[in-house]
């Protein structure tokens, strides 16, 4: 099986309002491997780069200062198709679109606080992994492996 990763984050919102557990528990029990994970302060610089696709939107401006206005939770995410289903559990963009059952439509109400970021594409989580945890990500396979693939 080839092993996909995914950047997921969990923004300030989503830390301030004691999310990270709950965000945790679903991608754990799901059965994906927690491959990357820590709390940090985010600077504009890399707030910017990771956003650089949309520097052109009017939101940009805003959207750098909501991410740089607390801590962040990075992670990393890894198991079978975990870029696509990720932004399934994560939901819609505009949390008034996501659905029920989804991590924002279930807890957040506005596009500008939608508490978690996922990577769009198998590529942009090749970037965003690097950009976030240049100094690597650890190595294990869960014993539970058989038990969750076939
Ligand atoms: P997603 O996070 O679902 O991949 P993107 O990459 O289009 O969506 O947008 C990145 C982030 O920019 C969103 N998570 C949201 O915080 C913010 N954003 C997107 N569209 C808007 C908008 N119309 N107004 C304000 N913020 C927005």
């Amino acid at each position: 099986m080839a092993t996909e990763q995914s950047y997921i984050m969990i923004k300030p919102d989503g830390v301030q309002r004691g999310l990270v557990g709950e965000i945790i528990k679903r991608f754990e029990q799901r059965g994906y491997t927690l491959k990357g994970l820590k709390l940090i302060n985010v600077d504009r610089a890399l707030a910017e780069k990771h956003y650089e696709d949309l520097s052109a939107r009017p939101f940009f401006g805003a959207l750098v200062e909501y991410i740089c206005s607390g801590p962040v939770c990075a992670m990393v995410w890894e198991g079978k198709n975990i870029v696509a289903a990720g932004r399934t559990m994560i939901g819609a963009t505009n949390p008034q679109a996501s659905a029920p059952g989804t991590i924002r439509g279930d807890y957040s109400i506005e596009v500008g606080r939608n508490i978690i970021h996922g990577s769009d594409s198998v590529e942009s989580a090749t970037r965003e992994i690097g950009l976030w945890f240049p100094e690597g990500i650890t190595s294990w396979t869960p014993v539970a492996k058989p038990w969750i693939y076939e």
